[in-house]
């Protein structure tokens, strides 16, 4: 007897597209068969002319993050809310270490916030900011702990050397954990801040100036070279410029494993948004790039070149992004985009951009398959029921309104899609329907990630 049949739709795979019908049992994926017809079953659900898609795994988030003097505006249970309603069923958010703290303790500190509060599963990686005396081997307790992933800001007060970057590295291959970076120049971006402050140009535009291609470039660059001289993975968060691409694209063409994600905002957006009267609203790092960069990464996506979308979620409320009215630097950096991640890559498909098995790859199958979360990302018997029902016949703009997140605006405002997800479920249980949220606070749980 299983729990639930979703019948006559279309499943969508990494792979593959095929008409089946899909079984779930106590929480799992039971059965995914060409027709399950005449099979007990307690709920029936029809879905002719529907897709039937694995939940997807949003491996960037910032939720209830202290940042810019303020804390990113969706906690746990908000943020994993709109995840759910947009077909999101699992979030890894950065945990950043506290100077003199372990790994694992830091780790456990987040977790108090999170434990009782998501409606979605979750995973963390951590952002490393000290690796003094013992904290450097904390790393393998926390890989044993089942957090195997973690980030270094080249960028930041709390942004590492290149020396403690490298030693990082080195410590990864030791014990087999995955490093990411976020790579930007952070020399040049003090410079030319100081330089445009100091010439009175003060308004959004000047984020992007400040941090503009060859800041990025320049630092994907660099992190690539130390992950060449250790030959251990390196994950790059967040690409958003051309020449980095094209440094991801040689690396990966000479056999290392390098690995790159990028994020909707950089997909659909180009540095013009700044000059917009609501151009703080875009403010995050690294900006949005030139047209050249915006259509490199597409072009990467069709090539493989890319393997994973995340969202970079880490909004913050109007009244904040106002802070910056009259000087860019005090602008928390960050946008929504937990809920648009999987619609919007799902829209880019059903309008032939992509096909639809890829877009899978890249928002549920590849980061599964990098960050060791090994029972989430695909519908194959024996996984997590993390299922999406998606309408590639519904259109959708997107509305601050209709979102359901904690944040007063959304830069996703007007945005046109053409299908979206109309169920999505969590471990068998319905957790978004036609619009509403319907799933429950705490429901979610910590999901243990294995490279092994
Ligand atoms: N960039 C952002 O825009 N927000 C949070 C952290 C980051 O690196
Ligand atoms: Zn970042
Ligand atoms: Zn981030």
């Amino acid at each position: 007897m299983f729990d639930l049949i979703i019948k006559n739709g279309t499943v969508c795979t990494a792979d593959e597209m095929f008409k089946a019908d899909v079984a779930v049992k106590d929480g799992k994926i039971a059965a995914v068969s060409e027709d399950l017809s005449g099979c007990e079953c307690a709920k029936v659900i029809d879905a002719s002319g529907k897709l039937v898609l694995p939940g997807a795994i949003d491996a960037h988030t910032h939720l209830a993050m202290p940042f810019g003097g303020t804390i990113s505006s969706d906690d746990y249970f908000a943020g994993t809310r709109a995840a759910a309603c947009g077909g999101t069923t699992t979030v890894f958010d950065f945990v950043l270490q506290d100077f003199g703290e372990t790994m694992v303790d830091a780790v456990k500190r987040r977790d108090k916030l999170c434990k009782g509060r998501a409606a979605v599963d979750y995973a963390y990686h951590v952002a490393v900011k000290d690796v003094s005396g013992k904290l450097l081997d904390s790393i393998e307790e926390a890989v044993e702990y089942g957090v195997p992933s973690f980030k270094v800001f080249m960028v930041y007060d709390f942004g590492v050397t290149d020396g403690v970057f490298y030693k990082i590295l080195e410590k990864a291959k030791q014990c087999g954990a995955l490093i990411g970076v976020h790579a930007e120049n952070n020399e040049m971006v003090n410079t030319l801040t100081e330089k445009f402050l100091s010439e009175g140009k003060t308004s959004a535009w000047y984020h992007y100036m400040s941090r503009p291609e060859f800041v990025e470039a320049e630092a994907d660059r660099r992190a690539i070279a130390w992950a060449k001289a250790l030959d251990t993975p390196l994950y790059i968060v967040h690409l958003a410029n051309k020449d980095g691409v094209k440094a991801v694209t040689e690396a990966k063409d000479e056999g290392y494993t390098i690995y790159a994600e990028t994020c909707p905002q950089y997909l659909e957006f180009t540095c013009d948004v700044y000059k917009r009267e609501d151009g703080r609203n875009f403010v995050c790092s690294p900006p949005m790039k030139g047209e050249e960069s915006r259509q490199a990464l597409w072009e990467a996506i069709k090539r493989g070149d890319i393997d994973t979308i995340a969202t970079d979620h880490c909004p913050f409320q109007t009244s904040e992004k106002d802070w910056g009215k009259d000087d860019f630097t005090k602008i928390p950096n960050g946008c929504a985009g937990i809920e648009n991640m999987y619609p919007y890559m799902l829209s880019a498909a059903n309008e032939g951009k992509i096909p639809f098995t890829k877009a899978v790859e890249l928002c549920a199958a590849n980061p599964a398959k990098i960050f060791g979360c090994k029972q989430k990302g695909s519908l194959a018997v024996g996984k997590d029921a993390d299922i999406v029902i998606y309408d590639p016949e519904k259109d959708f703009t997107i509305t601050n309104e209709a979102m359901h997140s904690d944040c007063d605006h959304t830069i996703w405002e007007g945005v046109k899609l053409h299908g979206y997800p109309v169920q999505t479920y969590s471990r068998g249980k319905l957790v978004y329907d036609n619009g509403d949220f319907v799933g429950e606070e705490g429901w979610g749980e910590f999901v243990k990630c294995s490279l092994k």
